[in-house]
């Protein structure tokens, strides 16, 4: 389908008006636009409200506390302390910068996730802290806009990877323009929660100075970030201004990228990004990078962006993604390796590479208008990436494995805490990624309690979203406020409905189940046909009609427990199969079993239970819901002595509360002994 430059209010996807700097409102949007989540209110007691309370009551002070015993902050104030120095002529000064000159980003990403909250939960102590940090944010810009403490703190001898002059490291560490995106985004939420412009000022005086002095003209310097992220923050920007300089700036990133000095496939820039036809490279350079191409070719129309953009996504989702969503094969470049290369134990999948397989797939469905992108955008949320973080909201993973003998286990903070800080700003920002709108139609992508208070078609709807989702397939909705006007409501059929366990060949269900949905209005079931997929549009049931206050919307969804097997050239999951049930992969861990999961078999006929299950963390009760079934132990190493036990299977996002031990996403199914010795 082509990108059609819709000419739409100049808010659609991600934000609200800022009518001061708004350049005329007939400039190009999405073609569909994301509701964004100061519209969507999350219910307290429901699987995100959970989330996002464990975000407010830990995550998020548990960053800003260790943003300050780390020097985060200090970092700030001896780049402020310099320039005052140097104003009265006083050289006199060391200061070194902390570990990362990134580290700066950890402060943004931080504000980025307390400004989701305080959206939702007004916090006036939480504000004012916030306001404290950005004055001393706010006194570490240099007067031209530049903000980088690794430098400003000690512009003769600035951090090992800054480069001598401004730029000249950007292409190979310094991290100026990765520290830019950071803060584009952590200010642009703030200024969506709050209505403040003081962390947007900032941020738009440092896009200001990378535009003046990045670019083609004679004064200015041309390169590519090191790191990307400016150029999915700087289309951000330009939806948010209405100044296009920010998506020129942003194009001009992509357009150079593999033809500048630095040629590598570890960021991506060993070819023009146009040209580019495979995910390559560090995974959480290459996630940014991408959805930064799904910017500009939904916000240009640009076809040769597009068409990139397709293939790769096509590469990536259909040869180089785990089951859980994760991307990143190897901590060697902590990203891509090969086709089908997907080892279980020593995967990578970092936390931040399944953020940015998120916000990949969230855009090319607002530029394609498929569901298939958000089948794998939620694959990864509910897997991939909520694995990354404790269910009590206070540990981390960095990689996220699919295999373990007990040596992964969540930590409460890294000293490269670019994981822990992207949950911050995630989690809390996920309401703005469950519907979107085009014309009269209201997509509804993700299933979660709460309310939605937007616009369709410039007219006030309101409806509310009931739902136990994931663990049943049950799913009410409720209009609470509508114009009366015909409008439609897109439901999404999930993937895992539609016996697609991803929109590849790369996994496929190997049971041989049909699960059924149904949708009825009012008590009225909708007739679905013989063959359902015939009037899905784009993996969408449509349902159109004059909605009032008050219709309701009853969806259900089979939710069996399946057998998933992996592509025949996926040599680790050879033999195996892995369990699912409605969007969640399932493990096994040793706590939970008598024998060892890293052999056990798993029957061809196995049959499966499905139990609900509180897992107690800290003093805590987790709902969820446990599978159970017969398998076979087979340590002894001899087929013949195989012994049955009841297997017990958790949600991945769940392993390593309890202790360090073994842990199997993808099941041995062969009876003979394990050629691998564990
Ligand atoms: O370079 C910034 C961040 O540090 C990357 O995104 C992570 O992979 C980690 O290397
Ligand atoms: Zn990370």
């Amino acid at each position: 389908m082509k990108a059609s430059i819709c000419i739409a209010a100049a808010l659609a996807a991600f934000c609200m008006p800022l009518s001061a700097a708004t350049k005329g409102s007939d400039k190009p949007s999405y073609p569909t636009s994301g509701v964004p989540f100061t519209q969507v209110k999350v219910g307290e007691d429901s699987f995100w409200g959970r989330r996002i309370r464990q975000s407010r009551e830990v995550t998020i002070p548990l960053a800003f506390s260790k943003c300050e015993e780390t020097d985060r902050y200090t970092n700030f104030e001896h780049a402020a302390a310099k320039m005052a120095e140097t104003a009265r002529g006083d050289n006199s000064s060391n200061y070194r910068p902390t570990q990362f000159p990134f580290d700066d980003t950890d402060v943004y990403k931080t504000i980025e996730g307390a400004s989701y909250l305080l959206q939702t939960y007004p916090d006036a102590k939480l504000q004012a802290y916030i306001d404290s940090v950005l004055d001393i944010v706010a006194a570490a810009q240099e007067p031209d806009g530049y903000l980088y403490t690794a430098r400003t703190m000690n512009p003769s001898h600035p951090h090992d990877w800054s480069g001598k002059t401004r730029w000249a490291g950007e292409e190979t560490g310094s991290h100026e323009l990765y520290n830019l995106g950071h803060m584009v985004e952590g200010a642009i939420a703030h200024y969506q929660a709050t209505g403040s412009r003081k962390f947007l000022d900032i941020a738009i005086r440092y896009a200001d100075c990378v535009c003046r002095e990045i670019g083609y003209g004679p004064d200015q310097k041309v390169l590519v970030p090191g790191h990307q992220i400016a150029e999915m923050a700087l289309a951000k920007l330009y939806l948010v201004t209405g100044d296009k300089k920010y998506l020129d700036e942003a194009k001009l990133f992509l357009d150079n990228k593999g033809k500048t000095a630095r040629r590598d496939k570890y960021d991506q820039s060993h070819l023009p990004v146009i040209e580019q036809t495979e995910a390559v490279g560090h995974a959480v350079r290459a996630g940014y990078m991408y959805s930064g191409m799904a910017d500009v070719a939904a916000l240009t129309g640009d076809e040769s962006y597009i068409h990139a953009i397709d293939n790769i996504w096509d590469n990536m989702v259909g040869r180089r993604m785990y089951l859980t969503g994760g991307i990143g094969s190897t901590g060697r470049n902590e990203g891509f390796t090969e086709d089908y290369d997907l080892p279980n134990m020593n995967g990578y999948c970092e936390t931040c590479a399944a953020i940015a397989n998120v916000y990949t797939n969230y855009r090319l469905f607002l530029l394609h208008g498929d569901s298939k992108y958000i089948d794998v955008l939620e694959r990864a949320l509910y897997n991939g990436v909520i694995s990354g973080v404790s269910l009590d909201g206070g540990a981390f993973f960095y990689p996220n494995p699919l295999e373990s003998h007990g040596q992964h286990q969540r930590q409460p903070w890294f000293g490269c805490a670019c994981c822990p800080s992207n949950i911050c700003r995630f989690i809390p920002s996920v309401p703005g990624y469950a519907y979107a709108v085009r014309d009269n139609k209201l997509f509804v992508n993700l299933f979660l309690t709460g309310r939605l208070d937007t616009k369709v078609d410039g007219k006030p709807f309101a409806m509310t979203q009931t739902t136990s989702y994931p663990d049943n397939g049950d799913i009410c909705l409720k209009i609470e406020k509508s114009s009366g006007k015909e409008m439609t409501l897109n439901i999404r059929i999930p993937g895992w409905v539609r016996n697609q366990v991803v929109p590849t060949d790369l996994y496929t269900y190997s049971d041989h189940l049909k699960p059924s949905f149904s949708v009825s209005v009012n008590g009225v079931q909708i007739t679905l046909g013989d063959d359902s997929e015939q009037i899905l549009e784009n993996g969408y049931l449509p349902v159109m009609r004059k909605w009032k206050k008050g219709d309701v919307v009853e969806i259900h969804f089979d939710m069996p427990v399946r057998r998933v097997r992996a592509h025949r050239q996926v040599a680790e999951d050879r033999n195996r199969v892995a369990v699912e049930r409605g969007p969640i992969v399932y493990c096994a861990e040793w706590i939970d079993n008598a024998a060892n999961v890293l052999t056990a078999v798993l029957p061809e006929n196995a049959v499966f239970e499905t139990q609900s299950m509180d897992m107690e963390v800290e003093g805590r009760q987790y709902p969820m819901t446990a599978i159970t079934t017969t398998a076979t132990d087979n340590w002894s190493g001899n087929p013949s002595s195989n012994r049955p036990f009841t297997l017990k299977l958790i949600p991945y996002y769940a392993w390593a509360h309890r202790g360090s031990g073994n842990m199997q996403v993808w099941l041995n199914t062969d009876p003979q002994p394990q050629r691998r010795n564990r």
